[in-house]
């Protein structure tokens, strides 16, 4: 058999993320056939001790405990961006500046300036990016993609998403520091548009196309909380949740809202599209089911059809176990980088790339400064 082609990765940051993605370029090979194999080369963040515990548990080779010495390693080819926002966009420019290729968790920065000033980064570079906006290779979620491209709904009406959580109705939740940065604006940029409704607009443009307008609302329920580094109370400045009304270039109307304060819900990622001949819905805690209405069929059995994507001939599901047998959410992140090792081979893009998700945040923006001012904006 002929040797697999190295991609060797230096993974900054290791949290839940750097969980998600060592594990794909881990397993990819397993399942997918492909000329590149990921091998873990290094990881790094600021703590030794905690990163040579995962380095451990993961199997990579070495740690670093500064980025820039991830970057200027000539063993690496590739640099995994796990940190929290606010150093995406330096990790970024330095990686590419120094030609490595990019996978960056999302959103892509804290704001639309900085993901331009990034994409300009990686154009000029011309290196491989893309960002892990992991739900579109849900099988489900591809699937969609697939009847819409086919044209079998027809002209599209409404499409409508949420996302919603419950991990911070306690005031006592902390901001700031390595568990909760995603509450501290000066980390996360903000709070669920970027969190979280980022990823409901990433698949609404891949699956609808642009979005033209909004008009949103946001909230910040818990006014203050404790600092987890400094141990200070401090104003809580993201938005905990965020109620959004859109057009999209193609005439449909939008509705999105993401909350962390929808009491039972952990991780309620849900959309669903009517179009004029059919209608879609998915819902991430069933997600290997796609929910398919078709006005055209036949009168008395005309009815919502639930399909269990999990046959050889659905997205990406050759690659795993037998007809019937479903996987889970790690499995959209092995997609990702079976998506990204295949298009080397051929140099095509992999979707997300930065510079569709500066589509996104610039939707995220525009969300934001509507809910401030509460005007329409266009994008
Ligand atoms: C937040 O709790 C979070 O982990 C997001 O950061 C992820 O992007 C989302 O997929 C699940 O929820």
């Amino acid at each position: 058999m002929e040797a697999k082609k190295p991609l060797r990765i230096g993974m900054i940051g290791y949290g839940f993320m750097g969980r998600t993605h060592s594990n794909a370029y881990s397993q990819v090979n397993h399942f997918f056939d492909l000329e590149y194999k990921p091998v873990l080369k290094a990881v790094c963040a600021r703590n030794a001790e905690k990163v040579q515990a995962f380095a451990d548990q993961w199997g990579y080779e070495s740690i670093e405990t500064d980025w820039r010495k991830v970057i200027a390693r000539d063993d690496i080819d590739a640099i995994d961006i796990c940190t929290p926002n606010n150093l995406h966009k330096e990790i970024a420019i330095a990686a590419a500046q120094a030609g490595k290729m990019i996978l960056c968790e999302k959103p892509l920065a804290m704001n639309t300036a900085e993901g331009e000033e990034m994409c300009e980064a990686v154009e000029k570079a011309g290196v491989a990016n893309t960002v892990w906006y992991n739900y579109r290779r849900v099988p489900a979620v591809t699937m969609a993609k697939q009847l819409i491209e086919r044209g079998l709904l027809g002209k599209i009406f409404h499409y409508r998403a949420q996302f919603l959580q419950d991990w911070t109705i306690n005031a006592d939740v902390p901001q700031g520091g390595a568990a909760t940065w995603r509450l501290d604006a000066e980390a996360a940029g903000s709070g669920v548009t970027g969190d979280l409704l980022a990823h409901c607009i990433d698949t609404a443009i891949w699956l609808n196309g642009k979005l033209d307008s909004v008009s949103a609302m946001t909230e910040t329920f818990v006014k203050e909380r404790t600092h987890a580094l400094t141990g200070l109370k401090q104003a809580v400045s993201i938005d905990d949740a965020a109620t959004v009304m859109g057009r999209f270039s193609n005439g449909s109307l939008a509705l999105f809202e993401s909350t962390r304060y929808a009491r039972g819900h952990k991780a309620l990622y849900t959309f669903e599209i009517n179009g004029e001949n059919a209608s879609i819905a998915w819902d991430l805690h069933d997600l290997h089911r796609l929910k398919f209405y078709d006005y055209r069929d036949e009168g008395p059995l005309r009815g919502w059809k639930s399909i269990h994507v999990s046959d050889g001939d659905h997205p990406y599901m050759k690659s795993w176990w037998v007809p019937g047998l479903q996987i889970g959410y790690e499995h959209t992140f092995i997609h990702q980088v079976a998506d990204f090792l295949k298009d080397l081979e051929t140099g095509t893009p992999t979707g997300p790339t930065f510079r569709d998700s500066l589509e996104t945040q610039k939707v995220c923006d525009a969300i934001l400064a509507s809910a401030k001012d509460g005007t329409w904006k266009h994008i």
